[in-house]
């Protein structure tokens, strides 16, 4: 997945759009709030002695908040924030009678330390740096908040939610910040670095069944052929003539068919290839339509992201995105979707070197992404912290990068359906188009949805209560009534 910075599209507005960043469809204007705030925040968390500082942008949403309820902090990840989404987080914000505020992550959108972002500047972005961060905004809103309703020395309850790579930064705030959440919801969180993310394919074949997998598999190696004897053309079929290397061209093929699963769509992918199959239709070219008219055109993705020349452009733009998360990837959780050796459905030629080779050709020096660190850091799937829930969608391939078991201090759940993908407990399904709200009804199982959306408001509303005995100051003025049942039962 690459998921996220943001372009309009006529009706939808998409934050970034690759499978290999995790893209998450955006809100399509429905917002609660896109007054911008901002923070002055420290450049470099690390360092014992240079303490330069950075404006980074934030939003605050008071309406359902009632005096002394929680804090729920909507956790941005990969891509520009433009505001407060209208979304489930906010459904539950009214429930809680809970403040909504929202932090951009470092370097995405408008909250760039740097104007170039040379790999030299890209030094100080890692999720070490953004959770501290979020910690910083943690207390300077605290304060604020205090300051607004003429308290002094307040603690509000905070909870923290993110989905996908927010997902892993809400678990691992949890983990690292426990005195300042009283607890976390982790959305398809990818809490575990993967080196060579085989499973994603896997799951991919699983999720499209034995034909449409056959099918798919079939595509890639007829393109494969083609591109020996007639590369031109088949690039110029699926309109991506400017990606010169073919493993791109490939990889871009591979997501294209990832987002149908990852977000909710299986039919509008797999249901024009088995009547392909069963007529006797050019596969390549019913998938072909498939990249343009769906891929590119109602997701919103582009050819551009898969572009050598765009990832290493340096200039902050609204499109900086592609090339941020990619140093992230190659940098710190790596998440490389190669082809597994067997029964594979993308390319083979997408292997380990092939990633290997684009972060040193984007990054312009040797990149290493050191999964094992990372894992060491944070826990991968043996994460120790308490009071974090996670969701997983049945369908969808980034499962396998999050917590496998459920405990009662870390509960976990997985949404069965055929629809189920990324984030489907905050965003429902499909994804494309977003209900934004988050609505279930075109789930295949709507109550699977439901369900699991109960126990993430039992987890809340038990941990939110829970969260005074527990907590690290006995002192605190008794802020915490209104937070220990819930605003409305439903
Ligand atoms: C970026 O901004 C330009 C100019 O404002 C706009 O035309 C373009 O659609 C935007 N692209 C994205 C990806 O948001
Ligand atoms: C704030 O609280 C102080 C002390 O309780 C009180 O004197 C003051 O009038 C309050 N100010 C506002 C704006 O409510
Ligand atoms: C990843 O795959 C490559 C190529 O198959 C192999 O050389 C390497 O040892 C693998 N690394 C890990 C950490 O699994
Ligand atoms: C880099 O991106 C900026 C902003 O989108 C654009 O104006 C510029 O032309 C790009 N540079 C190259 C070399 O493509
Ligand atoms: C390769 O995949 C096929 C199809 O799933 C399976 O039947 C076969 O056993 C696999 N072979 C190996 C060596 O895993
Ligand atoms: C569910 O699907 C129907 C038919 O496509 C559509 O009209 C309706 O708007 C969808 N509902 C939601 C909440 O997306
Ligand atoms: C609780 C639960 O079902 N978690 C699932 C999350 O996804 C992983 C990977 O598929 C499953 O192993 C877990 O069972």
């Amino acid at each position: 997945m690459r998921v996220l910075p943001g372009f309009v599209l006529s009706f939808l507005l998409i934050s970034s759009v690759e499978p290999h960043r995790f893209h998450l469809p955006n809100a399509g204007g429905k917002y609660l709030t896109k007054n911008e705030q901002w923070l002055d925040q420290t450049v470099d968390h690390f360092s014992p002695t240079d303490h330069p500082q950075f404006k980074q942008r934030f939003y605050e949403f008071i309406d359902y908040y009632q005096v002394g309820g929680p804090i729920f902090l909507k956790i941005c990840g990969e891509s520009t924030c433009p505001g407060i989404p209208n979304d489930y987080t906010a459904v539950l914000a009214k429930k809680f009678g809970a403040a909504l505020v929202s932090l951009e992550h470092r370097y995405y959108g408008k909250s760039s330390p740097f104007d170039d972002l040379t790999t030299h500047n890209l030094r100080y972005l890692s999720s070490k740096q953004a959770l501290f961060d979020l910690a910083v905004f943690r207390q300077y809103y605290q304060e604020s908040i205090n300051v607004k309703y003429n308290l002094s020395q307040a603690e509000n309850p905070w909870f923290v939610f993110g989905v996908s790579y927010s997902g892993a930064l809400s678990a691992w705030f949890r983990l690292k910040f426990p005195h300042l959440t009283c607890g976390s919801l982790a959305s398809s969180a990818v809490v575990l670095a993967v080196y060579n993310f085989t499973e994603f394919d896997k799951q991919i074949g699983e999720s499209a069944g034995p034909e449409c997998k056959a099918a798919l598999q079939e595509i890639t190696e007829l393109v494969e052929r083609r591109l020996q004897s007639d590369r031109g053309s088949v690039k110029a079929l699926f309109g991506a003539s400017q990606l010169k290397n073919d493993v791109d061209f490939l990889y871009l093929l591979a997501d294209a068919a990832v987002i149908a699963f990852q977000y909710g769509n299986p039919d509008v992918l797999c249901s024009p290839l088995l009547d392909a199959k069963a007529t006797g239709k050019s596969l390549v070219e019913v998938y072909a339509s498939y990249v343009k008219d769906y891929y590119f055109g109602t997701f919103g993705s582009s050819v551009k992201s898969y572009d050598l020349q765009h990832l290493k452009n340096t200039t902050v733009s609204n499109e900086s995105g592609d090339r941020l998360w990619w140093f992230q990837v190659c940098s710190e959780v790596a998440y490389f979707q190669v082809a597994p050796s067997n029964d594979s459905i993308r390319s083979s030629r997408i292997d380990t070197k092939y990633h290997l080779d684009l972060c040193k050709n984007v990054f312009g020096e040797v990149m290493y992404p050191d999964v094992d660190m990372t894992n060491l850091y944070y826990g991968g799937t043996k994460i120790a912290g308490t009071r974090i829930v996670f969701t997983n969608g049945s369908q969808d391939p980034w499962r396998h990068a999050s917590r496998q078991i459920s405990s009662p201090d870390l509960p976990s759940y997985i949404i069965k359906c055929h629809n189920c993908g990324h984030g489907t407990d905050l965003r429902g399904c499909p994804q494309s188009p977003l209900s934004i709200e988050g609505n279930a009804e075109n789930c295949t199982a709507p109550d699977a949805v439901h369900k699991v959306r109960q126990q993430v408001i039992n987890h809340i509303d038990l941990w939110l209560s829970q969260c005074k005995d527990t907590g690290p100051d006995d002192d605190e003025p008794d802020m915490f009534l209104a937070s220990r049942r819930m605003i409305s039962s439903e």
